[in-house]
């Protein structure tokens, strides 16, 4: 149930983000009433879990294709990620659960296939308070 109801929010948004003026809406300080979730419609799926330095895509990134237990050994990425983008191929194990310490361990969130977090500070992991932003050391490919 809560994968269908993803998907018709995401081709939603998908619709909406044709929309220049929406495009901007969010200026990731937080004036937008919800956070911007849509799948990127500039990119096809790839197979890839993409991770960006700064919100919105900017800055570094890194992407993977399988698991990571520790982003700090194999993309020197521990702590760094802003946004989020699980551009896997749709399918079996093509959602993702990011995890706040290596090895899968600490506090997790799920993301689902197609799922583009621009702004981590507006996400937090499941049960607490804790915003994804600047603390994802792994990550695993799941079925949510
Ligand atoms: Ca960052
Ligand atoms: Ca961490």
């Amino acid at each position: 149930m809560s994968r269908t109801i993803l998907t018709v929010a995401a081709v939603a948004a998908v619709a909406l983000a044709g929309m220049p003026s929406l495009a901007v809406a969010d200026d990731g300080r937080g004036s937008a009433k919800e956070p911007v979730v849509a799948a990127d419609v500039s990119a096809k799926a790839d197979g890839y879990l993409y991770a960006f330095e700064h919100i919105n895509k900017g800055g570094k990134s890194a992407r993977w294709a399988s698991n990571s237990w520790n982003w700090g050994l194999d993309r020197d990425f521990n702590d760094k990620a802003s946004s989020l983008h699980n551009n896997g191929f749709p399918g079996s194990l093509d959602d993702v659960i990011v995890y706040r310490d290596a090895d899968f361990k600490g506090n997790s969130r799920g993301v689902h296939n197609g799922v583009y977090l621009a702004d981590l500070r507006k996400w937090n992991f499941d049960g607490t308070n804790v915003p994804l932003q600047d603390r994802i050391s792994s990550h695993r490919w799941v079925n949510l």
